[in-house]
């Protein structure tokens, strides 16, 4: 049966309010695109490879990072930016391809956030063991725009804080091709990723990618 016939909502895999205002988990969101997506990943990062980028601390991170779109975020020795050239090629990040643009401005919509603009999109890879200590995501300039993460391949326990760092921290399960947004009140909460433990995913392997849509400004 359609229920649209009888102008009523399909059952929406979303639950908005299990993270608190301005949070939202899109459950399986990206599953009806995943193969132009993963597609045009790989087309980026033939482009501007993965590389594990090194913190102000002098640490290399476990998590390997490329970019798209017309900023991309990098750390070296000098601090945490956004830039319009990869230093790793000397270039202009890769175009964001349409598939990417498309499923964050849905996503964001969705979410209740209308007229999204990603200009970057950070891509990070975690093979077994990588993790990602809880921050926060502050070097945008525009703090009224959401961002957009879409993960795929092995699940992952995301640490989900408060507005300080001591804040208690929610630990939630996310698997390949959900969709989480983050916006208004949540925009600045810590966050992080748990070390990803190994399995197989059977499409990427031993492999978890996330994408972040922002608007760096
Ligand atoms: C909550 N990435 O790249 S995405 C990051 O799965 C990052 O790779 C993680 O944190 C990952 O900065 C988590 C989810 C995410 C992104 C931004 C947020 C959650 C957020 C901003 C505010 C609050
Ligand atoms: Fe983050």
């Amino acid at each position: 049966m359609n229920t649209s016939l009888f102008g009523m909502e399909p059952p929406a895999p979303l639950s908005r309010d299990i993270l608190g205002a301005g949070a939202a988990v899109l459950a399986g969101f990206a599953l009806s695109v995943e193969d132009e997506v993963l597609c045009a990943l790989m087309s980026v990062v033939e482009q501007s490879p993965f590389r594990n980028m090194v913190t102000p601390g002098g640490f290399r991170m476990s998590v390997a990072m490329s970019n798209c779109g017309a900023l991309g975020w990098i750390t070296d020795r000098t601090g945490y930016r956004y830039d319009l050239i990869d230093p790793e090629t000397n270039c202009p990040w890769p175009n964001m391809p349409t598939a990417f643009q498309k499923i964050a401005v849905a996503a964001a919509e969705e979410a209740g956030f209308p007229g999204f603009v990603p200009d970057a999109c950070l891509i990070n890879r975690y093979e077994p063991g990588a993790r990602l200590s809880l921050h926060q995501d502050k070097n945008e300039r525009d703090f009224t725009q959401p961002i957009v993460s879409v993960s795929l391949g092995l699940p992952a326990t995301f640490l989900f804080g408060g507005l300080e760092r001591e804040d208690k921290t929610r630990r939630i399960q996310i698997v390949h091709g959900d969709v989480l947004v983050w916006g208004g009140p949540a925009r600045l909460r810590y966050h992080g990723i748990a070390p990803l433990r190994d399995g197989e995913h059977p499409q990427l392997g031993r492999i978890r990618y996330n994408l972040t849509f922002r608007n760096a400004g």
